[in-house]
């Protein structure tokens, strides 16, 4: 498939890991489209607005002949399917699937910016990104230099890699 994209996964209410898992499934059950490597499973303080659950934080390597859109509204559609409700921004939510780089390089319009504009100050992206290697659509930023540069000292493993392969559907 022509492009990949790394997405990253987040949520902190319902059941986060099984949101997540059927986003992915969701995803992965298109013809144009395969998950082909997930990160480890991450426990994280909420950021942003301080005043609510932890989240459960992961990202996913996808490929994809999608073009950026197209993908944008796969993931909005998997999150609706989850029962997203946006109500507050940076609020609780079930699932939320960001689109962070892919291999296109920049992409800019009114509803999607790649690479997402605020990752590079993300611990909570950044670990989980950092176990699946995007170097190569990083350019010269690399994932660790930009990871020492933050607090990463309460967000905890909750699962290796494998956590997506023992739900994944057929
Ligand atoms: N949009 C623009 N660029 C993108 C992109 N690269 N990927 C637009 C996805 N969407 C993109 O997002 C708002 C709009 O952004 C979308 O309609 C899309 O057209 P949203 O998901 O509706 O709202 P949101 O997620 O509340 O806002 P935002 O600003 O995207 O929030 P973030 O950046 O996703 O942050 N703390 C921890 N520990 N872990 C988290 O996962 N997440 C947030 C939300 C806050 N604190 C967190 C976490
Ligand atoms: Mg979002």
């Amino acid at each position: 498939m022509r492009f990949d994209y790394h997405i990253g996964l987040g949520g902190n209410i319902g059941d986060p890991a099984a949101q997540m898992t059927a986003a992915l499934n969701q995803l992965d059950s298109h013809e144009s489209c395969a998950v082909v490597g997930v990160s480890k499973l991450y426990k994280t303080p909420p950021w942003g607005k301080t005043d609510q659950p932890d989240f459960l934080n992961a990202c996913a390597h996808i490929k994809s002949d999608f073009m950026p859109l197209d993908l944008l509204d796969e993931c909005q559609r998997a999150e609706k399917a989850q029962n997203r409700v946006r109500e507050v921004r940076w609020g609780p939510r079930t699932v939320d699937l960001d689109i962070i780089l892919w291999s296109g390089g920049a992409f800019t319009s009114q509803r999607l910016d790649i690479p997402h504009p605020r990752f590079k100050s993300r611990a909570f992206v950044l670990l989980p990104l950092m176990d699946l290697d995007p170097e190569s659509e990083m350019g010269p930023d690399r994932v660790s230099e930009l990871l020492n540069e933050l607090d990463q000292s309460d967000i905890e493993v909750l699962r290796d890699e494998t956590w997506f392969d023992q739900a994944r559907q057929p």
